[in-house]
């Protein structure tokens, strides 16, 4: 694998899956791929689980890890080509690309939506440059559209925990002050769509998300009936899309907060949420400390996603 951006890099889902499950029965069986082999992780954006938990992948493969926070410590970087370097940003892109490859084998890259400019955000500007500039295999840690390596831990997860052959899973916008990119609700879609499950989507009027994400998704605007039989309920906040509003926060209405009582017309579903989330505002505490509550296997299982991408990665080098 060269490239890890969105889900068609991972090729067929049932062998990823079962991949990462042989590996997380046997996770230090791979060592030696990575011996003498360096990760470099690059955060343009804060991060907890993708940090940890990538690391702790590339180390179970025996590779050496640099981390780089690029708003700590390293130069200012300027992404769009073509403008007078006159301001604070001491260093172009690309020359950083390349340098950055010349000391490493894999790049992982973690640089959200900027949320003012729909058409950057979605051309994908900054992860593109460094698949194209660093001369390395690249993955994304969450880029401006899609957060691939937590789809990939949530469909594990879906996978460990379902009863049905094709589980309704639901995905629910819920409320939250700050505006939050689409990529998390964005790149589920994408896992979820190439699966067989019954898919639906459910958030208020103005959140509609991007068409080709969506895909043939059932969208739902009455929550409650989104959630009627459901097997798993997948909940999180997306800043608007659409047109004028994109990035803006349209409503913080807390009667779309996931509480047991709306858990109640599911089929006893499973709660996810990629974490980190609001107690209060996604979900209320009852739902999230409840049996039911896949938070935390969810966020273990980012190790196993992240060890089958740099697994496969190291197998093509
Ligand atoms: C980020 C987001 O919504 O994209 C990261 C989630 C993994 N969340 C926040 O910034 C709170
Ligand atoms: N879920 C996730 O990507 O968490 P972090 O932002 O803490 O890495």
């Amino acid at each position: 694998m060269k490239k890890f951006t969105n889900v068609q890099d991972i090729g067929s889902w049932r062998d990823a899956v079962k991949e990462a499950l042989e590996i997380k029965n046997n996770r230090f069986a791979w060592q030696h791929l990575g011996r003498n082999r360096t990760l470099l992780m690059i955060f343009f954006n804060s991060s907890l689980r993708t940090r940890l938990s990538t690391q702790k992948a590339a180390m179970n493969l025996g590779m050496n890890v640099m981390v780089l926070d690029v708003n700590q410590g390293a130069w200012k970087l300027e992404t769009e080509r073509g403008v007078i370097m006159d301001g604070d940003k001491a260093e172009h892109l690309l020359e950083a690309i390349p340098v950055m490859g010349c000391y490493c084998d894999l790049i992982g890259v973690r640089s959200f939506a900027g949320l003012t400019d729909r058409d950057a955000d979605y051309q994908e500007r900054v992860i593109s440059q460094f698949v194209r500039y660093s001369g390395r295999p690249v993955f994304s840690m969450e880029a401006a559209t899609r957060h691939p390596l937590q789809s990939f831990a949530d469909l594990i997860t879906i996978e460990e925990h379902k009863i049905k052959e094709r589980p309704k899973v639901v995905l629910t916008w819920a409320p939250h002050p700050k505006s939050l990119p689409q990529a998390v609700a964005n790149s589920f879609c994408e896992w979820m769509n190439v699966t067989d499950y019954d898919f639906v989507v459910t958030h208020p009027v103005g959140y509609e998300l991007a068409p080709e994400f969506v895909g043939n998704a059932r969208v739902e605007y009455d929550q409650r009936k989104a959630f009627e039989g459901a097997d798993f309920i997948y909940a999180k906040n997306w800043s608007a899309y659409s047109g004028d509003n994109y990035g803006k926060v349209l409503s913080m209405d807390r009667s779309w907060t996931v509480d047991a009582e709306k858990m109640a017309l599911t089929d006893n579903a499973y709660f996810m949420h990629c974490l980190p989330v609001r107690r209060g505002m996604i979900v209320t505490d009852e739902v999230i400390e409840s049996p039911r509550s896949l938070v935390i296997p969810e966020a273990a299982n980012r190790e196993i996603s992240a060890q089958t991408v740099i697994k496969r990665m190291l197998e093509d080098l």
